[in-house]
């Protein structure tokens, strides 16, 4: 008896109950993921991610936003004025988002945007989508 369970405490091979444990816990992983692809497919915007920009004191922040391609981007305008979230060259336009209020763009293709406020030409910023 006392030799058969110093055989079972040997590391050097994993146990049956060792495996089954690994097993276990991978299907349990995998169910896991399985719930959570489950619940993103229920959200209206499946797999896009969202990123901020804050515009406060007739700035945008930050000046550079780094996102995947397909990510929709939330503007939201801290100032007491109306700003505009605008593509230099048209790929996306909020037109004006009133302040206290947000709006989002989605950026649908990877590339460097310039992008300006309408109401205000010192107001720059860039994204860059990979
Ligand atoms: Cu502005």
């Amino acid at each position: 008896m006392r030799g058969m369970l110093g055989r079972m405490l040997t590391p050097s091979r994993p146990s049956v109950t060792t495996r089954f444990a690994v097993l276990t816990t991978t299907a349990l992983l995998g169910l896991g993921l399985g719930a959570v692809a489950v619940a993103d497919a229920g959200a209206s915007t499946p797999r896009a991610k969202t990123s901020v920009v804050t515009i406060k004191n007739f700035a945008f922040s930050p000046k550079t936003l780094n996102v995947k391609a397909g990510t929709t981007v939330k503007v939201t305008n801290k100032d007491g004025t109306a700003h505009t979230f605008t593509a230099n060259k048209g790929a996306f336009d909020t037109g004006d988002i009133d302040g206290g209020s947000s709006d989002t763009v989605k950026v649908k293709k990877p590339g460097t945007y310039a992008y300006h406020c309408n109401i205000h030409s010192s107001m720059k910023g860039t994204i860059r989508a990979t």
